[in-house]
């Protein structure tokens, strides 16, 4: 699936999905145009220069010829050019982010090193994956639960700093349907790098799907396993750091689960999301992520089969 083939490629911001990734592309544009255009002249005026060589005869007196390429290429031309950049930024940063009055409202917030994912009023919380809808302006409030986080999707929108005690706001409008890479863009301690996310950008009508779903999530397990699951994950210390809705697993130190079988990656787009990743993450997660605030599990391996069954039906 291409989408997916996305995902292995760097994303660009050259390649812009979303409305103001959209503006900086062309103001990047702009500038490649002009810092080309001062190439050429100056370099050909240099080529030009050694090409001809000396004056064969020199001239008596200052030259007023000389004085005038000096005072408007040396000064005015570059004076121009700069007062033009200067506008064309400050103009886009002021068209940036103006409020919108239907924004969809997603609050996020960084933790060490993972990302909560929360549609604030309609009792839907998850991680490591924003889905969106394509064409409705976004407004997404940023938080720190712990230190300086930096949130970017390339191809969507310029990074925006998560402050502790500060809710910073990104607005912007995503174009095209797709899945689109996230990275914390801000070192913030020893798994910075696997910090990742995505944004899963969706019509409308899949997007209201999707949210309809996601409040009614089953939380019921599916199988006698499942069942054993639920019990040996709300009887151990995994609920003091996770929550499931409809269970008594109310932490929140980790990631809500009460979805996790729909996610694709875990430990923040470290693995994709398979029975037996699932159980090489629970047995031993600091194997995948070296800093992880997940202790191993202090279970029998009887214990962890279930739980990832109990997991797996998350969805
Ligand atoms: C001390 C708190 C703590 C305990 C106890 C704990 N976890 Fe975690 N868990 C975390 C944190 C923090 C993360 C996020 C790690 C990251 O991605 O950096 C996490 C991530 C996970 C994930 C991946 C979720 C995702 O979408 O990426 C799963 C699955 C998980 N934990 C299951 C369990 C199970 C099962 C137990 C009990 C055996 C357990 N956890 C115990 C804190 C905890
Ligand atoms: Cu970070």
């Amino acid at each position: 699936m291409d989408r997916l083939r996305l995902l292995g490629d760097s994303p660009s911001p050259l390649h812009p999905a979303g409305s103001e990734a959209h503006q900086l592309a062309n103001v990047w544009w702009i500038m490649f145009g002009i810092a080309v255009a001062v190439y050429l002249v100056v370099g050909g005026l240099i080529v030009i220069s050694s090409v001809r060589g000396r004056r064969r005869e020199p001239i008596e007196g200052p030259s007023r010829h000389d004085d005038y390429f000096i005072w408007i290429g040396g000064l005015l031309v570059p004076a121009l050019i700069l007062i033009f950049v200067a506008f064309l930024t400050v103009h886009t940063g002021a068209a940036l982010r103006a409020p919108s009055k239907n924004a969809l409202a997603v609050r996020v917030v960084g933790h060490e090193w993972w990302w909560e994912v929360e549609y604030p009023g309609r009792n839907v919380v998850t991680a490591n994956e924003l889905h969106v809808p394509v064409g409705q302006p976004l407004e997404i409030t940023l938080d720190s639960a712990d230190v300086v986080h930096s949130f970017w999707v390339p191809e969507l929108a310029g990074k925006e700093d998560l402050i502790p005690g500060q809710h910073n706001v990104l607005r912007f409008t995503v174009r095209r349907a797709g899945v689109f890479r996230g990275v914390c863009a801000e070192f913030c301690g020893l798994e910075h790098a696997k910090m990742g996310f995505r944004v899963i950008a969706v019509s409308p009508g899949d997007f209201a799907i999707w949210l309809a779903h996601e409040q009614h999530v089953t939380t019921v397990p599916d199988s006698e396993l499942a069942a054993r699951g639920e019990l040996a994950f709300t009887s151990n210390d995994c609920a003091g750091c996770h929550t499931v809705r409809g269970t008594t697993a109310d932490g929140s130190l980790g990631p809500d689960l009460t979805d996790v079988g729909s996610r694709a990656r875990i430990g923040a787009e470290s693995l994709d999301n398979t029975a037996s990743n699932l159980r090489r993450w629970i047995e031993n997660p600091g194997d995948v992520k070296s800093g992880v605030k997940m202790p191993p599990a202090t279970i029998s391996s009887d214990d962890v089969r279930a739980i990832v069954a109990y997991l797996q039906g998350l969805k």
